[in-house]
């Protein structure tokens, strides 16, 4: 288990020389083939400036495209298996009105077509009119988040926190978070337009204020790539 004294101080790099592995950090940066016209008309339709984001994208035809195109890169480069599909997607933005800071937690629950019943599958809630539940820790454990940036991150405009390793620790009770932390450290992470974050869910992770705010706009998707469930997804691209 890492100290406080083997993390680095916050870097430009989140993945300083490729050292980062989903495997054992929970998180790597990778750069993408998305190409700047597809980016730009991420940045140009999916954000509205009062709002920190918007979610169930998936019908979003750019939105689709791009998940079907970055299913592809990662399957050729192993960082997703081949029957995998997109469940979700989210636009978070943070601009000098929307600037906000997210608190250290996982990413537990996610959209579903109905009211879950299954056994394992709990918490379920409506949100904006969809369902929402925590599917079991091994459903948890074969989702990717892909966090593709559409414009630079870096120290100031709020960038993504995370605790490497504690994906390892499957569902981390509240009371628990922070000795996690003590015990993993953290790594702020910076990216380029065009690269994509890749990080388990289970991961620990916070987001600070922008210091400078201005458009921090990332295109945030999740894939699973476990068995079929018995219950089904809102989405699966
Ligand atoms: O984008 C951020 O700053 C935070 C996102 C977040 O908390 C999440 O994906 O659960």
């Amino acid at each position: 288990m890492a100290s406080h004294s083997d993390i680095a101080a916050p870097h430009r790099d989140a993945n300083p020389g490729g050292s980062l592995t989903l495997e054992n950090h929970g998180c790597c940066i990778i750069p993408t083939r998305i190409s700047g016209e597809i980016l730009s008309t991420l940045r140009d339709t999916l954000f509205r400036d009062e709002t920190p984001g918007e979610r169930c994208l998936l019908d979003h035809p750019t939105v689709c495209e791009t998940a079907l195109a970055l299913k592809h890169e990662l399957t050729s480069t192993g960082h997703l298996a081949a029957a995998s599909v997109a469940i979700q997607a989210i636009a978070f933005n943070k601009t000098a009105t929307t600037n906000w800071k997210v608190a250290w937690h996982q990413d537990l629950m996610f959209p579903f077509t109905r009211k879950v019943t299954a056994e394992g599958f709990d918490l379920p809630t409506i949100k904006q009119g969809i369902h929402y539940a925590r599917p079991p820790e091994s459903v948890l454990s074969a989702l990717l988040a892909v966090r593709l940036h559409l414009d630079d991150c870096d120290a100031t405009n709020g960038p993504l926190r995370i605790s490497p390793g504690t994906h390892r620790s499957g569902i981390i009770k509240t009371s628990e978070i922070s000795g996690r932390i003590a015990d993993h450290g953290e790594i702020t992470c910076f990216a380029n337009q065009g690269e994509a974050l890749l990080m388990r869910p289970l991961t620990l992770h916070s987001s600070s204020l922008a210091t400078a705010p201005k458009y921090r706009r990332i295109l945030h998707l999740v894939y699973h790539s476990g068995d079929a469930l018995p219950e089904q997804w809102h989405r699966a691209i």
